[in-house]
């Protein structure tokens, strides 16, 4: 009831972190262009096949200065059984998924406070996501009412003719292509999501269109995974130029970010070939880094920020860089760019990283050395308490649907889902 909710009030003030003066409202009134890389792990940055980089756009933006990203090496997925569903919930309301289901499904009528509906009312963003799968997939068509947001371009406004179609729906390079139409209709500023879907699991691609030789372990899987992500590199450096093209780029924030993993534990023996490592359990959870990068316009590239840090860190770190304070809100996060930014990265089923060990299924180990840490300090024990406090409590705000009873500030009005409607006119 209300109560429990001043005891996540509680909770969340007291993990909040300060914004960081030099980061707070720079990105205020700037459009913002969210990338979404499905599959997309961080060991592939920099990864070489054949001799050969796989992703080398993305290793651009990662290594050039002048494009002025900042790329965070340390930033993990934290998602669970809803997948795409759970990064999407978690990024855009700094809530955790839940411990088993999707929360987009199980939870889809919820009163939620999420990123799009904060930014409408604080500041007159219109918001959008754009995905080439049908509406209803992961109950998006529903739940996106409760996130206040506005558009959803989803397959009945793209062209899916069998060329264009292979897997789970659109290619990218279609997709993008077209996707570019819609952000030029939209109002300004915009929150515009793009969701990739080609470098999805079994990563099919036609021989044609692949750049790349497929790895040569004994599993397909993993064999064409660089394949699939080298299609998604080149069709996001043409949605770059594409958006140049436009005038959505120079003056646009610009987020890209991995979703989970694309290759599950199942094919532990291929990656073991693949990366001439053992894939210890601490190695499988370092495999869980998904790439997150930014651009601020006006705003120099840090390069690699090594902060420790996870999808739930996402709407504090955007509320600040508009120059809207985390604290009002119900966040489980905190904000990457402030000093105070907590560095533990809670995964959904109680496992955790921090910058110099990793909790795991009761083990604890040391980063740097790999070894099990025998005698675990007081603080770290104390470590784990928190992390399945802060679950719990995630837990209490979805199972009881907490957030009908809290009130941000004065000028608060709760999303009216009835507004929102997804049919294409
Ligand atoms: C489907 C796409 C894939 O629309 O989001 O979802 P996933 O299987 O990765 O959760
Ligand atoms: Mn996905």
């Amino acid at each position: 009831d209300s109560d429990d909710i001043t005891v996540v009030e509680n909770y969340t003030k007291t993990k909040y972190a300060e914004p960081n003066p030099a980061y707070f409202g720079v990105a205020e009134g700037k459009n913002i262009i969210k990338i979404h890389l499905e599959s997309f792990q961080s060991f592939l940055i920099d990864f070489k096949l054949h001799g050969e980089e796989v992703t080398p756009f993305l290793n651009s933006l990662v290594h050039d200065e002048s494009q002025n990203f900042t790329y965070f090496d340390n930033f993990f997925h934290q998602t669970e059984q809803g997948k795409t569903a759970d990064a999407e919930l978690i990024m855009d309301n700094s809530l955790y998924g839940l411990p088993q289901g999707s929360a987009f499904v199980m939870k889809g009528d919820n009163t939620y406070q999420s990123f799009p509906a904060i930014i409408g009312e604080r500041q007159g963003y219109t918001s959008a996501v754009l995905h080439g799968d049908g509406k209803s997939f992961w109950n998006r068509d529903e739940i996106y009412k409760h996130f206040g947001i506005d558009e959803f371009y989803h397959e009945d406004y793209y062209d899916m003719s069998e060329d264009n179609v292979i897997n789970y729906g659109l290619k990218d390079k279609p997709f993008f292509e077209e996707s570019i139409k819609y952000l030029k209709e939209m109002k300004q500023p915009f929150y515009a999501h793009l969701m990739t879907l080609t470098n999805h699991h079994p990563f099919t691609i036609n021989e044609e269109e692949a750049t790349l030789a497929p790895a040569e372990t004994n599993d397909k899987t993993v064999n064409n995974y660089f394949q699939t992500a080298r299609y998604l590199d080149e069709a996001l450096e043409q949605f770059f130029n594409d958006l140049k093209e436009a005038g959505l780029y120079d003056d646009s924030v610009i987020m890209i970010y991995g979703d989970h993993y694309g290759i599950s534990d199942n094919h532990n023996k291929a990656m073991e070939e693949i990366l001439g490592e053992e894939i210890t359990p601490l190695k499988y959870s370092e495999l869980q880094r998904v790439p997150f990068m930014i651009k601020i316009p006006g705003v120099k590239g840090q390069g690699t920020n090594h902060e420790y840090s996870g999808q739930i860190d996402v709407v504090p770190t955007m509320l600040h860089l508009l120059g809207i304070d985390a604290q009002d809100y119900i966040l489980m996060g905190t904000d990457m760019f402030s000093e105070d930014h907590k560095d533990y990265v809670p995964f959904r089923k109680g496992n955790f990283v921090t910058k110099d060990f990793t909790y795991l299924d009761g083990v604890y180990y040391d980063n740097k050395t790999k070894e099990v840490i025998e005698e675990p300090t007081e603080e770290m024990i104390k470590q784990k308490e928190t992390v399945l406090h802060e679950l719990d409590l995630s837990d209490k705000v979805m199972y009881g649907d907490l957030l009908r009873f809290y009130k941000p500030n004065d000028e608060w009005k709760p999303v009216d889902v009835n507004s929102y409607s997804y049919k294409k006119e």
